[in-house]
């Protein structure tokens, strides 16, 4: 008998509906880029598929400084939006009409994987060598997909009891001690010999998902499994860490869990052959700035979370490609979002900041494929420079989230690399959220921005 006969597994079908879009539709003849947009939640990724999809449908005709590097400029006749054959729509112009609209909104936050290819058609390059004439049609296709669905590479390496043991340490410590007490309780009290209770496992299982949500909104980045941060995972795919169920019997609570991992197991080893895989040219979005904001741990953990997001790279070259039938990345462009909170002299900063995140041997490792960047894919701020006591001060200029009237604040100095332990009390920041910019519809040039054009660049170079 089963209990939740209404409840279908654990999304593999839109996984293998997504596998196979990717896998038939042709991304790879010349002159055409998939280019998938990934990062945690709230990272950026709507508003900079948004603000970037808008860019390349304008850019041609707007001023050179609008979208500086637009390589295609002189030769667009036209540009189109089209769906991607089998894969969920991204909205850009229900995006855009809010973003446009009076007041301006932010995207709601989204979930899954969505995608829009933008069609260039292009005048041909004047050659003299007819036959090196150039495409005329020119796709790009952009793909958002959540950063979460990246970090339970982990999974992949550890059996169901070390993935307990260290999620279960992990849940004692820092902020998540205070969180974690609720499912804790009640894991130990589940015998992990007796018979399966599919409601317990159920109740308890919701436990851990609503602990995972809180500690997503105290700040926190790494948690796993990733998946289950969306709400959509069936009451009977739940598990938690649970190190007693060492050894546990089929058909005992122990041995339920057990199995649930090694599904979960198996469909994130299918999302990164059949589709991640497929993702050769990518852009991980990363918000640093609300992390700096809210102190150390949060920071920590956001780096902890990034790193392993990004080992997937890695595997495509190193141990996972001999396991899994994946592909070569071809270009990664790594992205520290929402630069128009700082002024413009701390975006080194921003950028050193970053690097020092995702380490020193990665970056050597995938120095000729991958760039780094500060962006703001829509600009919510202007720069201002005020004298005080003789010196010359910049402020940043924006309209908080939810008020009418602007404000200048000094965000403060951003460190050029990760601070140690003691010296993090000596930064303070003032990193504020702001309402989007009042641009005004019909808006009909690349939306305010800062480096957006430099992703581009970054990626088809
Ligand atoms: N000032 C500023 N804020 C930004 C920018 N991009 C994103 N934001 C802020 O970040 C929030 C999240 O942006 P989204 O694009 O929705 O992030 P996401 O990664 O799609 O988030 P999920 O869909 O929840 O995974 C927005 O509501 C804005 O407050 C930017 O370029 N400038
Ligand atoms: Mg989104």
């Amino acid at each position: 008998m089963t209990l939740f006969p209404r409840l279908g597994g654990l999304a593999a079908d839109s996984l293998d509906a997504i596998a196979s879009a990717l896998a038939s539709a042709s991304p790879l003849s010349r002159g055409s880029y998939r280019i998938a947009v990934t990062g945690l939640q709230r990272a950026g990724k709507t508003v900079f598929v948004t603000s970037f999809v808008h860019a390349l449908l304008h850019a041609k005709d707007a001023p050179v400084e609008a979208f500086p590097f637009f390589p295609w400029r002189e030769r667009v006749r036209a540009v189109e939006l089209q769906d991607l054959p089998g894969l969920p729509r991204f909205p850009y112009a229900e995006r855009l009409a809010e973003l446009v609209a009076e007041p301006p909104r932010w995207p709601a936050p989204t979930e899954g994987l969505s995608g829009v290819r933008v069609r260039l058609r292009l005048a041909p390059a004047p050659r003299l060598d007819r036959r090196l004439l150039e495409p005329q049609t020119l796709h790009l296709d952009l793909i958002d997909y959540p950063g979460e669905w990246l970090l339970d590479l982990p999974l992949l390496s550890l059996d169901y009891e070390q993935w307990s043991a260290e999620m279960e340490e992990l849940a004692n410590s820092g902020k998540r001690a205070a969180l974690s007490g609720g499912w804790q309780a009640q894991a130990q009290a589940l015998d992990p010999t007796a018979a399966e209770d599919p409601f317990a496992l159920a109740r308890i299982g919701g436990a851990y998902v609503d602990y995972l949500k809180r500690c997503r909104a105290e700040g926190l980045s790494y948690l796993q499994p990733g998946r289950f941060l969306a709400g959509t995972t069936p009451l009977e795919s739940l598990f938690f860490p649970f190190s007693r169920a060492r050894g546990a019997r089929a058909g005992t609570n122990g041995g339920v869990l057990a199995r649930r991992y090694e599904a979960y197991r198996k469909l994130v080893r299918r999302f990164y052959s059949l589709v991640f895989g497929r993702l050769r040219r990518q852009v991980v979005l990363v918000d640093l700035l609300t992390a700096l904001q809210r102190g150390q741990e949060s920071f920590a953990d956001l780096a902890l979370a990034t790193r392993t997001v990004v080992e997937a790279f890695e595997e495509l070259r190193h141990p996972l490609a001999a396991v899994l039938p994946v592909g070569r990345l071809d270009r990664l462009s790594l992205v520290a979002t929402k630069a128009d909170h700082i002024t413009s002299g701390q975006l080194n900063n921003l950028v050193g900041l970053l690097r020092d995140m995702l380490g020193e041997p990665f970056m050597r490792a995938n120095a000729r494929q991958s760039g780094l960047l500060a962006i703001a894919s829509v600009r919510a701020t202007t720069q201002e420079t005020r004298l005080w006591q003789g010196e010359a001060l910049q402020f940043v200029r924006g309209v908080p989230n939810g008020r009418s009237d602007a404000v200048e604040v000094r965000p403060g100095e951003i460190p050029g690399q990760i601070p140690d332990r003691e010296s993090w009390a000596s930064f303070v920041f003032n990193i504020r959220e702001f309402a989007p910019p009042r641009l005004g519809a019909p808006f009909d040039r690349p939306l305010p921005h800062i480096n957006l054009d430099k992703v581009l660049q970054s990626l088809i170079a």
